[in-house]
């Protein structure tokens, strides 16, 4: 199964970019006659080690959370080096990585414009401090992932050395904190950066001036078995990475999860767009 008889399965995490970038690999495939699955809604360990187990085939990763979260390694900050790097480490895992974008999805600490101006908020640093003097006042809306990862949470207390009260975390689904933080049920709240949303509710990123997060560009990671036995998935699917970027990313997430038209829609209107199918 998986390498040779043109039968394809595309993980993807459960966001809507991971969905549109799915939608958009499985038409490129399809239309090259791969019979192509979609698994979709994982979270980042489950499809990772899917990919591992062969039960996912190939879907679409980002450097830093592989750098990171998966390998334990020390962040790097130029997005072309660290896509080198996960790409040489992960050849022992039997993964390949192609086809990187400039789309870039790092994290992202966010605040209301007005309540980051009163407390005099502009940085994770100036935010550390605050709860650090105001212990247990403000409340942090966060997905289960961030909560835990090794390059989440846990790191940015770490680096900027101070801790939210374990009573002010607010667990939910990550895109759910955008609007709960304009509603005022959150004082701070973590946004992904091509998440329109950020813009729409007016919603400032506090600025990472020690640097905490690392690229996150995405790229394919696919079993090298599967991408030795059909190597033209690097040169169907590279369209898709070559012509987005973060910009585009923002602007399609926003057909999505702000004008609500469907994931399947926006991804076959692009490509049509792009003239990458007819
Ligand atoms: N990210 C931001 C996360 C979710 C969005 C790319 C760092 C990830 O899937 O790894």
């Amino acid at each position: 199964f998986g390498a040779g008889d043109r039968q394809l399965t595309i993980g993807a995490k459960s966001f809507t970019e991971q969905h549109l970038l799915s939608e958009m690999t499985f038409h490129l495939l399809e239309n090259e006659g791969y019979n192509v699955r979609q698994m979709s809604n994982l979270g980042s360990n489950v499809v990772r080690t899917a990919l591992e187990n062969g039960q996912v085939d190939l879907y679409w990763e980002y450097t830093g959370t592989a750098l990171v979260s998966y390998m334990n390694e020390e962040p790097i900050a130029d997005p072309p080096e660290a896509y080198a790097e996960v790409k040489r480490l992960d050849k022992e895992n039997g993964i390949d990585w192609i086809n990187l974008s400039d789309v870039n999805n790092t994290y992202t600490l966010l605040m209301r414009e007005e309540e980051a101006e009163d407390l005099g908020i502009v940085s994770l640093s100036d935010l550390a401090s605050y709860v650090n003097e105001h212990p247990n006042t403000i409340t942090f809306g966060t997905d289960g992932e961030f909560a835990n990862r090794p390059d989440g949470l846990p790191n940015v207390e770490e680096t900027y050395d101070f801790q939210f009260g374990a009573a002010q975390l607010r667990q939910m689904d990550a895109g759910l904190i955008y609007e709960a933080l304009y509603n005022e049920s959150l004082n701070v709240g973590l946004g992904y950066e091509t998440d329109p949303r950020i813009d729409r509710y007016n919603l400032i990123p506090l600025e990472d001036d020690l640097s905490v997060f690392p690229p996150y560009n995405v790229a394919i990671t696919i079993n090298e078995d599967v991408l030795a036995a059909n190597p033209e998935i690097e040169e169907i699917t590279k369209d898709i990475a070559e012509k987005l970027n973060s910009e585009i990313m923002r602007e399609l997430n926003y057909q999505v999860d702000v004008e609500g038209q469907s994931v399947s829609i926006v991804a076959y209107n692009w490509l049509v767009e792009n003239d990458l199918i007819d």
